[in-house]
């Protein structure tokens, strides 16, 4: 076996030292990278450590994803250089010259670390990586582990080493947009056993969609595309379009949609989180002009004690307590805030006895709309603001990260949904929707979120 790997390693590194290199480009998108003189290994993280290893059409699921990465730019910038994203959202970056998968911090050095300039490789069609940082020292594997070396001895051997040869995805690269498609606003919910996504269908200019759909997953990464949940048009007798940014409810078997329709709020119900969802009311439960500023953008917090609350608003944020049928409110108690940046896009939810309130600050159309927090001590506040947890990340083509919603794992941790402009040529009616890990500091303040592809 050895002796075959050894005739293997000088056959390709000889035919390949006699060819003119081709020009060095790996193409953006999901991408794996066979080693030239292991015909049949490739580039791989496991343990969170670089490495090769052989993957065939019979591996397994895993191996092949932990073999595939999602060639961008490269996340320091510079001509001809990239950065390789793997399906969990981590990069491949180099400290003490190893090669690692570690999520991106933002700080200059990580940047730089994960950004890979590309280069001619040892035969035609492959490429080597040399680290934007570090002129002169390439990614290679050496003892099936990838370093980050220079060429000290036997170059021909280096060069075999550090070249790669792309070739098609053995899995899915790029994990999000998690729905396929263009939506925007997701509501995510955690019911029965299944996460929900209730999002704005998008690609309307004036966001003029008057259908509402539902998606539904066991690991947030494959969705069920449940189709139209309601449809304004025929079920809604009082609007017709602008349909937004709802949210679920759910109390004593039934299920509650809460939606923005021509800027009032209306609230469907039903026996299934997917429908059909009927309008009990026939009208609005909360009608433009109610209070000042749009009625838009609904979201449910249920408290320990079963009280459900109603938050929404454009301009200035509001909250009330439902009443038990969910349907109605006392309109005397509706509460009004005004947290700092505040334009839309409330949530709440409580965690180790704390109350969150986040929304979106700045305008949809944006590549600037980004998300703030605020915390309290009851469901009203009053409210401590804590500052940003989600913005763009220009380096990465992410732009206009907003209206967002937060659920809680069974296993306790917890997941941001929200949506961004289209990569990579989206804007503020062209949006998709992307999940992200959300984290908290031991005193409960909560991280900032790290925007992956
Ligand atoms: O999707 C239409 C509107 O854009 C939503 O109601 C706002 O929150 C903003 O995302």
């Amino acid at each position: 076996m050895r002796t075959l790997t050894v005739f293997v390693v000088v056959a390709v590194v000889t035919a390949g030292l006699g060819r003119p290199a081709q020009a060095a480009d790996i193409p953006a998108g999901a991408r794996s990278l066979e080693s030239v003189n292991y015909p049949g290994s490739y580039l791989r993280h496991g343990d969170y450590l670089g490495g090769i290893a052989a993957v065939t059409a019979a591996s397994s699921p895993q191996a092949k994803a932990d073999a595939t990465f999602t060639v961008t730019p490269g996340l320091a910038g510079g001509t001809g250089c990239v950065s390789l994203q793997a399906a969990n959202g981590m990069w491949l970056r180099h400290r003490d010259y190893r090669i690692r998968l570690e999520t991106n911090t933002g700080t200059p050095l990580f940047l730089a670390d994960a950004t890979f300039c590309v280069r001619d490789g040892s035969i035609s069609g492959s490429v080597r990586l040399e680290a934007s940082n570090s002129p002169g020292r390439f990614l290679r594997h050496r003892d099936k582990e990838l370093w980050l070396d220079p060429s000290t001895v036997n170059p021909a051997t280096f060069a075999a080493d550090s070249s790669f040869r792309i070739a098609a995805p053995w899995a899915t690269g790029r994990r999000s947009p998690v729905i396929k498609g263009l939506y925007a606003d997701p509501d995510i919910a955690y019911l029965n056993g299944r996460y929900y996504l209730y999002p704005t269908t998008d690609g309307y200019t004036g966001w003029s969609s008057s259908r509402f759909k539902a998606f539904s997953s066991t690991d947030l990464t494959t969705w069920t595309d449940h189709g139209t949940i309601l449809d304004l048009g025929p079920q809604i007798t009082w609007a017709d379009s602008r349909a937004w940014a709802p949210a679920i409810a759910y109390r004593d078997n039934r299920y509650y949609f809460y939606f923005s329709a021509d800027t009032n709020i209306g609230v469907a119900t039903s026996a299934s989180p997917t429908g059909p969802f009927t309008d009990p009311l026939g009208r609005p439960l909360i009608a433009a002009g109610f209070r000042s500023g749009q009625m838009i953008d609904p979201a449910v917090f249920t408290d320990d004690d079963g009280q459900s609350y109603l938050y929404w608003g454009n301009g200035s944020a509001y909250a009330v307590r439902l009443n038990p049928d969910m349907t109605s409110f006392d309109p005397a108690q509706v509460r009004t805030f005004s947290p700092p940046n505040y334009r839309e896009g409330s949530f709440v939810f409580k965690r180790d006895g704390r109350y969150y309130l986040s929304y979106s600050v700045d305008d949809t159309r944006s590549e600037n709309y980004h998300v703030e927090y605020a915390t309290g001590t009851t469901p009203f506040g009053p409210w401590t603001h804590r500052g940003t947890i989600l913005a763009k990340n220009l380096s990465l083509g992410i732009k206009g990260t907003g209206h967002h919603s937060i659920v809680m794992a069974p296993t306790g941790e917890w997941h941001i949904a929200y949506h961004r402009f289209a990569v990579p040529a989206g804007n503020g009616y062209n949006r998709e929707v992307t999940v992200d890990p959300l984290r908290f500091n031991a005193d409960g303040t909560i991280q900032p979120v790290i925007p992956t592809l």
